[in-house]
């Protein structure tokens, strides 16, 4: 006889539960399904670890206005212009966007100045699809430009022309997290602009938000809309009060290529801003690239007792600059645990902050990495290798 049973998913993330396979979603341990199979609500292995380890770094949410523009662009079959700041975009995803809907976009990847000049372009353009595709969206080498937009003659023709090309007579959209380089963008894309239709340059209401956007004819039916910045909920950008520390961040210099270590029960201090403590792993020390804006100093701790302590301390006397006026004691900080193997060029980035990169000789090691409460943190491939 043959029967239907509904299967059983994991209440967090939805994925159908099997004990099968660690290595796919949905996994949960047969020991811990036959000890709960009773309970309506089961977690799979990956959710159960975030909740109880609090381990998953604060996600952006975007606001009403951008999900109703968002909307309507896709409804409309328009086309995105996605502006990414190349120094930190990695936590810029809003996880509640649907995955791979965007069918017609480019990506500008702008701060190209930022960033050493020896990287290729193909290797920052693999690092961005590499990117992207963990956030679900897939993108193609050629939809990528790299710009550096802070420069009054930089030459944008061939994003126009793409844009031109690659719209097929529907509206733009130019979306882009606050700081990203919108409104370069748009001084560049007015430089040489000629308006072709009845319809003026302008600014106006857009239906169904709160905010007023501009709007560029591009022919006499569709538009070029600038849409309000994406939010910067989990970036270093959002503590907008705090002027030395804004000024540090929005820098026109490279990013100076800092080489040091962190000893196996030291720490890198990041200002006070952040900290990677190494926590356990097979080596003693390991080298680390950081990349930080100039005036954000960085120090390399050798291990101590209370490496707490001594944070704190550094933290109460104010003893680096620039600091953040919301941070008094380890508890306003988030700590996130990263377990590494294999034998790679990692990355970990700090939204609106900076990076570290190093190599992980198939070594085992664990790192704790303290941020200010609700900031991202990225973890994955490193850019330009
Ligand atoms: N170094 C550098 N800074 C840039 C670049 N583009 C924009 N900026 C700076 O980044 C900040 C934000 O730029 P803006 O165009 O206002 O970004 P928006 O918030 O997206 O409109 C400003 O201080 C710009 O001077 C660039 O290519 N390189
Ligand atoms: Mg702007």
């Amino acid at each position: 006889m043959s029967q239907i049973e509904s299967l059983r998913r994991c209440y967090t993330c939805g994925a159908v539960l099997q004990s099968q396979d660690p290595t796919k979603e949905g996994y949960i341990a047969p020991e811990t399904l036959a000890a709960h199979a009773e309970k309506d609500v089961l977690l799979c292995e990956a959710c159960y670890t975030r909740r109880k380890f609090n381990r998953l770094p604060s996600s952006v949410q975007h606001d009403h206005t951008f999900m109703t523009m968002i909307g309507d662009a896709l409804a409309s079959g328009a086309m995105i212009v996605h502006i990414i700041d190349l120094t930190s975009f990695e936590c810029s995803f809003d996880p509640r966007l649907p995955r791979n809907a965007v069918p017609n976009h480019i990506v500008i990847g702008n701060k190209r100045d930022l960033l050493p000049a020896s990287w290729t372009d193909e290797q920052l353009k693999s690092y961005i699809i590499y990117v992207f595709q963990k956030n679900g969206i897939t993108l193609k080498p050629e939809e990528i430009f790299l710009t550096s937009l802070l420069s009054s003659n930089t030459d944008i023709s061939e994003i126009e022309n793409a844009i031109e090309t690659k719209r097929q007579g529907h509206d733009v959209y130019i979306i882009g997290s606050l700081g990203a380089g919108k409104s370069k963008f748009f001084d560049a894309y007015l430089r040489h602009y000629k308006n072709p239709s009845q319809h003026p340059v302008g600014v106006s209401h857009y239906y169904g938000t709160e905010a007023n956007v501009m709007k560029v004819p591009l022919d006499s039916t569709s538009f070029l809309y600038d849409v309000p910045d994406l939010a910067v909920s989990n970036s270093f950008l959002r503590y907008k009060e705090d002027a030395a520390l804004q000024r540090a961040l929005q820098t026109v210099r490279p990013f100076p290529v800092r080489r040091t270590g962190i000893v196996k029960g030291g720490s890198l201090f990041i200002g006070t801003l952040a900290r990677i403590d190494y926590w356990d792993g097979d080596a003693l020390s390991f080298p680390v690239t950081a990349y930080f804006p100039e005036k954000i100093p960085l120090k390399s701790v050798l291990p101590k007792r209370e490496m707490n302590a001594l944070f704190v301390k550094y933290l109460e006397k104010k003893t680096w600059k620039p600091t953040l006026s919301c941070l008094s004691s380890m508890a306003d900080y988030d700590g996130f645990e990263l377990s590494i193997e294999g034998d790679e060029e990692e990355e970990i980035a700090i939204a609106g902050l900076g990076w570290i990169q190093f190599r992980n000789r198939g070594k085992r090691m664990t790192l704790r990495v303290y941020v200010p409460r609700g900031i991202g943190i990225d973890f994955g491939k490193a850019k330009g290798k």
